[in-house]
C-alpha cells in the first residue's frame, strides 16, 4: 500500500520551537518493514503547510494517510487550540483524495480518542497509545481490522475504543530510519530546545496529579540498553552532525543507573554531545550531577511543580522541598544551566503557601548566584486533562462541570488567587534579569 504519514500542526507558528517527529518516523520505519511504499510530511516545517500538504497528496496519491496529532494546545495558559488546525487538515485532505483511509494516533489524539471521533467522521480509524505493533497490523486489513491493543473504529454511529498497548518491548526497538526524514532539515531552526529527540525509556512510575504520562506510556519503565541508545546518538552525530538531542524520556534520571550507563558509554566513546531531558531531584547526588555534567549534560530541566510542601504535597510530588533545595545546591555548582517549572495556584493555595513559593523562588535564586547559572524558573497553571486527580479535585470544587469541554484549554485557576501567577512572574524575571546583569537586586 502506498502510505503517507503527516505530523498535523502541533506549534501555532514558524517561530515556535518545532521538534523532529520521531513518532511518525519509527512508524513510518515498522510499515516500510512490513513491505509497504511510505513517505513522510511535516506540516510544522512548511510556510505554506496547507499547499504543501496539497502538493505532496496530489503527488503522492497515497491509499492511506497516517495523521498524528501530538499536540492539542500549546500548554503554557495559552489559549489557542491545534484542534482547528487538526481539523482543517483532514477536511483538506478527504476532499483531495475522498478514497483515502484515514488513521490518526499521536498523544494529543490518544487524550480525546472517541471525542474526536465523533467530532470528526472523516476519520477512518484511530490508534492510542504507542503503534509500532498495532498500525502495520491495521494496514494490513484495514477493511475488516481484528481486535488491536488501542484502536478506534466505528460501530454505526458509535465509537469503539480498545485499552492501548504499554508493553512494547524496548529490547526490540528499532531506531528512527533518519533516511526516511532528513534530520539535517531540523538543525538551527530552534533557540532552546533541541530538536532531535531520542528515546532512552518509556513508561513512568510516579502518579502526579496532574499528569497524563502514565496514561500515554503504562507505569512500568521499559529501558533501552545503554548501548543501543548511545550508538543512536553516535549515529546520528556521525552520520548528520548533530550535537545536542532531547531525551524524550518522562524522567530520565530513573531509575537509578540506567542513564549513568548511557553517559559511561558516551565517555568511553568520547562522543562529543550535548543532551538535557527531565530528571528527578532526589535521585541526583555529587556522583551522578558531575558525571553527567561530564557526559554533555546541557541544562538540567526540572519540574519539581509544588512551590512549597503543601503544594508538592497535594500535587502527589513525592518530594519534599529539602529534596529539591539539595537537588538545586548540587546542580548550581556545575556549569551546566538549571531550568525549574513550577505549577501556580494548585488546589488548596493560601496566602501563606503563596509567601512560602515566593521564598522558595528566592532560595533557589539564592543558590545558582554564585556561578549564575539559573536559565529561568517557568511558572504555569495546571492545564486540566481527562482522567487526572485534578480533573476530579476540579470536579468536586466545581471549578469544572459537565459542561466544560476540557478539548479546548481549560485550566485550574480559581480565584482568589488567579492572579498569584503575574505576581511570580515579576519576581521570577527580576531576579533572572538581575542575576544576569550581575546587579543587586
Ligand atoms: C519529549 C517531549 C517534549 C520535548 C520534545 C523534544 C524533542 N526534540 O523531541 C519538548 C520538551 C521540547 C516538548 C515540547 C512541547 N511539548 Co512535549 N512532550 C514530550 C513527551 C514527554 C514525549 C514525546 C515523545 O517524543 N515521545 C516519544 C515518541 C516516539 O512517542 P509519540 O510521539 O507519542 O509517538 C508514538 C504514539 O503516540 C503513536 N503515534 C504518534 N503519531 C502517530 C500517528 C499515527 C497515524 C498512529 C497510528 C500512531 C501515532 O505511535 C508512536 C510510536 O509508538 C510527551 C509526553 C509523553 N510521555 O508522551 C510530551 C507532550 C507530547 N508534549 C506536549 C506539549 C503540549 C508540548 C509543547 C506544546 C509544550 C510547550 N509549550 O513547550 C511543546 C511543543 C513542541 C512541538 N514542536 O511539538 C503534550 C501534548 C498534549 C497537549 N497538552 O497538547 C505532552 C503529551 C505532554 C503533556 N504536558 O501532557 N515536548
Amino acid at each position: 500500500m502506498r502510505v503517507l504519514m503527516i505530523q498535523t500542526p502541533s506549534v501555532e507558528d514558524l517561530s515556535q520551537e518545532r521538534v523532529y517527529p520521531i513518532g511518525i518516523v519509527l512508524l513510518a520505519g515498522c510499515i516500510k518493514g512490513a513491505g509497504h511504499e511510505v513517505s513522510i510530511l511535516d506540516m510544522n516545517l512548511e510556510r505554506d503547510p496547507y499547499g504543501a500538504l496539497k502538493e505532496k497528496l496530489l503527488a503522492v496519491q497515497p491509499e492511506a494517510i497516517g495523521l498524528s496529532l501530538r499536540n492539542i494546545d500549546p500548554l503554557g495558559n495559552k489559549t489557542s487550540s491545534l484542534i482547528s488546525p487538526f481539523i482543517v487538515t483532514v477536511r483538506l485532505i478527504a476532499a483531495v483524495l475522498p478514497q483515502a483511509w484515514l488513521v490518526v494516533g499521536g498523544t494529543g489524539f490518544s487524550l480525546f480518542p472517541e471525542r474526536l471521533m465523533l467530532e470528526i467522521p472523516e476519520l477512518d480509524y484511530g490508534i492510542i497509545g504507542e503503534a509500532e505493533v498495532s498500525f502495520p497490523a491495521l494496514l494490513r486489513s484495514i477493511d475488516s481490522p481484528p481486535s488491536l491493543p488501542g484502536l478506534c473504529w466505528r460501530q454505526g454511529s458509535r465509537v469503539r475504543v480498545s485499552p492501548p498497548a504499554t508493553d512494547f518491548n524496548m529490547a526490540d526497538y528499532v531506531p528512527a530510519n533518519r533516511l526516511l526524514l532528513d534530520p539535517a532539515l531540523y538543525k538551527g531552526i530552534n533557540n532552546y530546545a533541541p530538536t532531535i529527540g531520542i528515546e532512552a525509556k518509556r513508561g513512568c512510575t510516579l502518579c502526579c496529579a496532574y499528569c497524563v504520562y502514565p496514561q500515554l506510556q503504562g507505569k512500568r519503565l521499559r529501558c533501552r540498553p545503554p548501548a543501543a541508545v548511545v550508538d543512536e546518538m553516535e549515529s546520528l552525530h556521525k552520520d548528520y552532525g548533530i550535537e545536542s538531542f532531547h531525551f524524550t524520556d518522562p524522567v530520565l534520571n530513573v531509575p537509578h543507573g540506567h542513564l549513568e550507563g548511557i553517559c559511561e558509554e558516551i565517555l568511553r566513546r568520547k562522543l562529543k554531545v550535548r543532551w538535557d531531558g527531565f530528571m528527578r531531584e532526589d535521585h541526583l547526588n555529587e556522583k551522578n550531577v558531575m558525571l553527567f555534567e561530564r557526559a554533555g549534560c546541557e541544562c538540567f530541566s526540572f519540574s519539581p511543580d509544588g512551590l512549597c510542601q503543601d503544594s508538592l504535597d497535594v500535587l502527589c510530588k513525592n518530594l519534599t522541598e529539602a529534596e529539591i533545595l539539595k537537588a538545586a545546591s548540587l546542580v548550581a555548582q556545575t556549569d551546566v544551566v538549571s531550568v525549574y517549572h513550577f505549577m501556580v495556584n494548585v488546589p488548596g493555595a493560601t496566602k501563606e503557601n503563596c509567601e512560602d513559593g515566593i521564598r522558595f523562588v528566592e532560595q533557589l535564586y539564592e543558590l545558582h548566584s554564585k556561578k549564575k547559572n539559573l536559565g529561568t524558573i517557568v511558572l504555569n497553571n495546571i492545564r486540566i486533562l481527562p482522567g487526572t486527580r485534578i480533573e476530579r479535585m476540579a470536579r468536586a470544587q466545581r471549578i469544572i462541570t459537565s459542561e466544560t469541554d476540557l478539548l479546548y484549554p481549560t485550566y485550574y485557576n480559581p480565584r482568589p488567587f488567579d492572579t498569584f501567577r503575574y505576581k511570580m512572574e515579576t519576581l521570577q524575571q527580576c531576579r533572572n534579569v538581575f542575576m544576569w546583569q550581575g546587579v543587586e537586586l
